[in-house]
């Protein structure tokens, strides 16, 4: 009978049911937005333009210096507001994904926030005493916990849709870069809201960023906010303050962030400064008009994201040269957002054959592994890595395909020169 909201899918039918009947607050959506979301109009009018794999956002031009970090080359992809990270810069790395190399996915620029000043302001009618605020000096006194988790962009691998699958997509061209670990602390997000007094009927919280406005295709679609339901929001979700042991760096949401884990990447709002809790549901952009999946064989509302797939990636580079025909070891790394990697198999001959790769340590973000290949002799290769995770999802050979190109969970096949 209770429902599961920390379930996506029982979450967003839900949602939709009190959508259709006139239960929503719709603050921040234009009165096109409403109209197709309500009208379940064809999918395709909200998108932006095909553009294909293009190195970036069509619709974002690149300000100067979005991010503020150095991005050498040799540890990063850019595309514009975005870095991705390269895997070969993972080999020989720990657990965790050193800040110098974490990928920086911004809708805009990083901001500059200072912590002496900022608040973090709760409002709405789910509070039970009106608005309450916190400084960065109240939440740093907060009892803290600490989180393993991934960051990960739900449109983390899309550029795989055109290249492996011929299907154009827009978005950003993600190799499977977009992700990374890190040891996350912070106060629990349910500690500070019941603090602010959380009604037992709020149903939906809105962390919004400090970010500036962004404005897709001419429209200001506001500051980058995505709801939450309050099942996640007291479950697990963090306001993290510390990445890897130091205070978060600008480009990753200093002073603070939200971790939300097994999500995809747009719930861990960056420099958040405001949280809307409601009694009625709570709609935006980012989770009516994007990330969501949209596409044949998809509701014309399309179909909100929650959790992250499974996905494999070797630490070599793209494509990648080993020497001499001896036996190299390839190390790796597998992760889902339903939990723990239950097992990874590597083929090295196109797919016909795959043999266990041995797991290196564990953890609550991802699964290390390693394999021994030895190469028959030179020439070119396709090495693939294939995961299972606790709940039996696995990785297949083609991704079902969404307009917007998230949540590519398809075997990549990685080109390797044996010279
Ligand atoms: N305020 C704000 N929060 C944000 C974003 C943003 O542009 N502004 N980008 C989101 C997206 S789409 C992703 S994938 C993650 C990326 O986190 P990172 O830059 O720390 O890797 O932050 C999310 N939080
Ligand atoms: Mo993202």
């Amino acid at each position: 009978m209770a429902m599961d909201l920390t379930d996506e899918q029982e979450y967003d039918a839900l949602r939709m049911r009190q959508w259709l009947a006139g239960e929503a607050d719709a603050r921040g959506l234009s009165r096109r937005q409403l109209f197709r979301l309500g009208a379940g109009a064809a999918a395709a009018a909200t998108l932006p333009a095909i553009a294909g794999a293009t190195p970036a956002h069509a619709a974002d031009p690149a300000p100067a210096g979005p991010i503020r970090k150095p991005l050498p080359p040799e540890l990063f992809y850019t595309f514009g507001t975005n870095a991705e990270t390269r895997w070969e810069a993972m080999a020989g790395q720990g657990y965790f994904t050193p800040v110098d190399r974490f990928f920086v996915r911004n809708h805009t620029s990083t901001p500059t926030v200072d912590e002496h000043t900022w608040r973090l302001q709760l409002f709405g009618s789910g509070l039970r005493h009106g608005p309450v605020d916190f400084s960065y000096r109240d939440l740093r006194r907060l009892p803290s916990v600490t989180h393993e988790a991934l960051v990960e962009c739900a449109g983390n691998g899309r550029s795989f849709y055109t290249t492996q699958q011929g299907q154009p997509v827009s978005g950003t061209a993600w190799k499977l870069g977009a992700v990374g670990a890190a040891r996350w602390r912070g106060v629990p997000l349910s500690t500070v809201l019941h603090r602010a007094g959380i009604r037992p009927d709020a149903v939906d919280v809105l962390p919004e960023g400090l970010d500036d406005e962004w404005v897709n295709a001419g429209v200001n679609l506001g500051r980058v906010r995505r709801p939450l339901p309050v099942a996640k929001a007291l479950h697990d979700v963090l306001l993290a303050y510390e990445m890897n042991g130091a205070p978060l760096p600008a480009d990753h949401g200093f002073p603070v962030r939200l971790i939300v884990p097994h999500w995809i990447g747009i719930s861990a709002i960056k420099w958040i400064g405001r949280i809307e809790v409601s009694t009625t549901p709570l709609f935006s952009p980012w989770n009516t008009q994007f990330y969501r999946l949209f596409g044949p064989g998809y509701p014309a509302a399309g179909e909100l994201i929650g959790r992250q797939v499974v996905k494999s990636a070797f630490e070599l580079p793209w494509s990648a040269t080993l020497t001499g025909a001896r036996t190299h070891v390839l190390h790796g790394r597998s992760w889902s957002g339903n939990g723990p990697i239950r097992h990874v198999e590597i083929s090295t001959d196109g797919g016909t054959v795959w043999r266990p790769a041995t797991k290196v340590g564990h953890g609550d973000a991802w699964q290390r592994w390693s394999y021994r290949w030895r190469p028959a002799g030179p020439g070119s290769y396709t090495l693939r890595a294939r995961a299972v995770d606790v709940t039996g999802a696995g990785q297949p050979a083609q991704s079902r395909f969404n307009t917007l190109g998230y949540l590519f969970d398809a075997i990549v096949a990685h080109p390797v020169t044996v010279a």
